[in-house]
């Protein structure tokens, strides 16, 4: 056979070929090429015609449209972030509360007017396509909205970062009201199907769990390994995560629990099916569902089991993927750091140790060197009982290795305590990372330990956590805490949600302030002019008409035009102080029932609640019902004259969020002061210009700060005034017996007048108040009702407080949370944007 008798083998389509290069262009960004994508989409992927497609074949094949001109961006930028030598960041958070997606894809990749003109082309209407999305609510409240607005920012200031999480089947709750009481409802978020994420199951990681552990000889060294009893699936989806119209496209990574194949076939080879599956289910429940309780720590061992599944599963992710094969890990902190979004993923720390040293065979010293400088911890709270301990049991048998890693970590921190200190016991005690009886793991102390740096979320929070919560590490090694204020991202909650105050702000200052928010400042000057005011006032008056759409739309009732709206939208905690906003209302209406005060001296307001309970709080679920019982009352008695009205829209979330916000007049912002760690909701009301009332606590002490006195609501003790109360003995009845409008608020709740004549139903609340409140809600009560006092003389001057309106907008561009990433990268993760 002759060399010319051989066909060609086919050339093998390598990593060389222009397509696998550049694997897709992105369709043309024009109105005609818009349309032609989507109907493509709808064609091959719905299967459907434009002429019989339902509103939801037509709002996924737009999703599969928007991702279509983001996608060859966003693989460019994954082939770079391997390829680069550049620092990045992982995100490590067991929630991101990511709120609806497609509107800011839209507006993030510049296509929202072509597709606006490209869906009228088709008949249809962006508005009700926009209206179509459920929200992924995979978080519970501050804490995971934080970390989707630090994604949104990351992108946009293109930091090489990956967002590392948990894809909960369920969601947070939907809550209900069932006779003005809580009901929660499964929130099926994926029952449409999710057409923002990819699949990946070639990229699967095992995540193994209990067992025992055992020493071997390695070669003359003496070694530890972890023999595990069980293991399952984690199967990554991933996000896009657009930049805001820089083209920069990142991604997180939320990973979903599957069994594992290797399970599946023992069991099926042996015969017992019914085992299989019910392994299978087992397995699955991992990333079940959302735990609901927000500052809490149940203990549950399921929970324990989320965290290290998605931990080990994202630096196995990191290690196998990211990182090149022959990596000299001892350069591993130049290449990464993994930021801890509080205490849920901080058995990443043993994690890390046990890969290091078990896995990749480094010794301890200089494992422990790199994972010292490979991790940072944000502490979100200050209340002791949000901080996470797990007990020596559970982790034990959940997580055996981890736990003898967490004890030789211990041992040599306190060495080194010992070293410093000599033989302090106290300080031993207080210091050591697993507590005794019962014998349990402090989290956070594990991370203070292990991290290159700790931070709190506001100046406040930082301080009193160096100060208070961990005192004694401060003192050790004080180069490790800083602040970084938390921030919000402008294009959701400006830009998106107040389209109209962004048109004012875009006639007056030009483009560039969406991602450059202190550019708000030359706002300044136009809070002087009239005009300028009457534009302002007339989007505050449009804005109430849209937040109406949506009440009447969805709860059946609107907002009167002429009210003060008055707005504490946030989760239900005693801390947070619903019941001091409840108190006022109720004074308001025994004032005029009483017949001290004639309802037409009354200034006209609507109050709005909205706020979710931890399942299990009962308090909070009493508070809940008590607000609604209250409304009921209020709204329907004639002797008001409709002058104020109580809402309280079910199932509060980010959506909801967005058109409320932009209404309100008034922001509340009434926690005990030092309980609060930040808040993020203060800033975005503010940022949409409503005047705040508030206490010296978290953020709000520097929005005071940078809007003026004149422009805020300030009452109640500050923080080192609580402390001294507390110090002193709070007995809540002395401010009873000395306020006669407390006392006649809390006999009206006691009487049964908002519970059908029942005087039992809120009694445990007042008797809560009185006998037993923690965070003080009467002794900051007169200085509350004052300065509501302050906000209805302030209001009747409406110019006057639309200037305010604008002040408070101009002056808090800090805020953004642009800033705050780069204060991240300034003072703990030290990673370049790249462009
Ligand atoms: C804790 C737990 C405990 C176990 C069960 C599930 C769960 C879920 C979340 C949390 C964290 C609560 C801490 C939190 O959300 N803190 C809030 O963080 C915001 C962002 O920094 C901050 O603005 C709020 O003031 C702070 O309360």
């Amino acid at each position: 056979m002759s060399e010319n008798d051989k066909t060609p083998a086919p050339r093998p389509l390598t990593a060389t070929h222009p397509l696998a290069l550049a694997p897709v262009s992105s369709p043309p960004a024009t109105v005609d090429g818009f349309v032609r994508e989507f109907l493509v989409n709808l064609n091959l992927e719905r299967g459907v015609a434009l002429s019989s497609a339902t509103e939801t074949d037509k709002y996924l094949a737009l999703a599969s449209t928007v991702r279509d001109y983001l996608v060859a961006r966003w693989l460019e930028d994954q082939r770079r972030q391997r390829a680069d030598q550049s620092k990045a960041v992982c995100y490590l958070s067991a929630e991101y509360l990511l709120g609806r997606q497609l509107d800011n894809n839209l507006l993030a990749s510049g296509l929202t007017d072509i597709a606006t003109q490209a869906l009228a082309a088709c008949g249809i209407d962006i508005d009700s396509m926009r209206a179509h999305e459920v929200e992924p609510g995979l978080g519970n409240g501050g804490l995971g909205r934080l970390a989707a607005c630090f994604i949104d920012s990351l992108a946009t200031l293109s930091v090489p970062s990956i967002g590392y999480g948990i894809r909960y089947e369920y969601g947070i709750f939907r809550q209900v009201f069932r006779d003005g009481q809580q009901i929660e409802k499964p929130d099926a978020w994926l029952a449409l199907g999710s057409p923002w994420e990819f699949r990946h199951p070639e990229a699967a990681q095992t995540v193994s769990f209990a067992g025992h552990t055992e020493t071997y000889d390695d070669d003359g060294v003496l070694r530890s390994r972890w023999v595990p009893a069980w293991s399952v699936r984690a199967v990554p989806y991933n996000y896009m995560v657009p930049g805001y119209q820089n083209g920069r496209v990142n991604t997180l990574r939320l990973w979903s629990a599957e069994a594992t194949k290797a399970f599946d076939l023992r069991t099926f080879n042996s015969g017992d099916y019914v085992e299989a599956v019910r392994a299978q289910t087992f397995a699955e429940n991992i990333s079940k569902v959302l735990y609901p309780e927000d500052s809490t720590p149940q203990g549950k061992e399921l929970r324990l089991q989320q965290q290290y599944f998605f931990v080990a599963a994202s630096i196995a992710d990191y290690m196998s993927k990211v990182l090149p094969e022959d990596f000299d890990l001892t350069k591993l902190p130049d290449r990464v750091i993994f930021q801890l979004n509080d205490t849920h993923p901080v058995i990443a720390v043993p994690e890390m140790m046990r890969v290091l040293v078990d896995e990749r065979k480094l010794d301890w010293d200089a494992a422990w060197a790199i994972t010292q400088k490979c991790f940072a911890y944000t502490c979100h709270t200050l209340l002791p009982e949000a901080l996470e301990v797990w007990s020596v049991d559970l982790l034990g048998r959940l997580l055996p290795r981890h736990l003898e890693i967490i004890y030789r970590i211990n041992d040599e921190f306190l060495l080194a305590v010992r070293e410093r200190f000599g033989d302090d016991e106290r300080r031993l005690r207080d210091m050591s990372i697993i507590s005794e009886n019962p014998a349990s793991v402090r989290m956070a102390y594990l991370a203070t330990v292990a991290g290159a740096k700790v931070n709190g979320v506001a100046e406040l929070h930082s301080q009193l956590l160096r100060e208070k919560v961990l005192h004694d590490f401060d003192e050790m090694m004080p180069e490790k805490f800083t602040n970084v204020t938390n921030g919000v991202t402008p294009r959701r909650f400006m830009r998106l949600a107040n389209p109209e105050l962004s048109e004012l702000i875009t006639a007056a200052l030009g483009t560039g302030w969406l991602t450059d928010l202190e550019r708000l400042r030359e706002l300044e000057s136009y809070a002087e002019d009239a005009d300028f005011r009457a534009a302002f006032a007339g989007v505050k008056a449009a804005n109430k008409r849209r937040l109406n759409e949506v009440l009447l739309a969805r709860d059946g009732f609107a907002i009167a035009d002429d009210h003060l709206l008055d707005v504490m939208v946030k989760r239900l905690h005693e801390y947070k102080r619903q019941m001091l906003k409840v108190l006022h209302i109720v004074t308001l209406y025994e004032r005029v029932v009483s017949g001290r005060v004639a309802a037409s001296d009354l200034q006209p307001r609507t109050f709005i609640f909205g706020a979710k309970a931890a399942p299990g709080y009962a308090m909070a679920k009493r508070v809940i019902h008590l607000i609604n019982a209250v409304g009921s009352v209020v709204n329907s008695d004639p002797r008001l004259e409709g002058r104020l009205k109580v809402v309280f829209p079910p199932n509060y979330n980010v959506t909801l969020a967005e058109r409320v916000i932009p209404a309100a007049d008034l922001s509340e912002q009434i926690s005990l002061a030092g309980k609060e760690a930040s808040g993020t909701g203060n800033m975005k009301f503010a940022l949409n210009g409503a005047l705040t009332i508030g206490t010296d606590d978290g953020a709000n002490v520097e929005i005071r700060e940078l809007v003026g006195d004149d422009n805020f609501f300030l009452f109640g003790m500050s923080e080192p005034e609580v402390e001294e109360l507390w110090a002193r003995g709070y007995r809540p009845g002395e401010f009873a017996q000395a306020d006669d409008e407390l006392r006649r608020a809390l006999d009206l709740i006691s009487s049964g007048v908002f519970s059908g004549g029942d005087r039992s139903t809120f009694e445990p609340i007042v008797s809560n108040l009185l006998y037993d409140d923690r965070f003080m809600v009467l002794a900051d009560y007169t200085s509350y009702i004052a300065a509501q006092e302050r906000v209805d003389a302030a209001y009747a001057d409406r110019d006057a407080w639309t200037r305010s309106a604008i002040l408070n907008v101009a002056r808090t561009g800090f805020f953004s949370s642009d800033r705050s990433i780069r204060d991240y990268i300034d003072r703990i993760w030290h990673a370049q944007p790249v462009r």
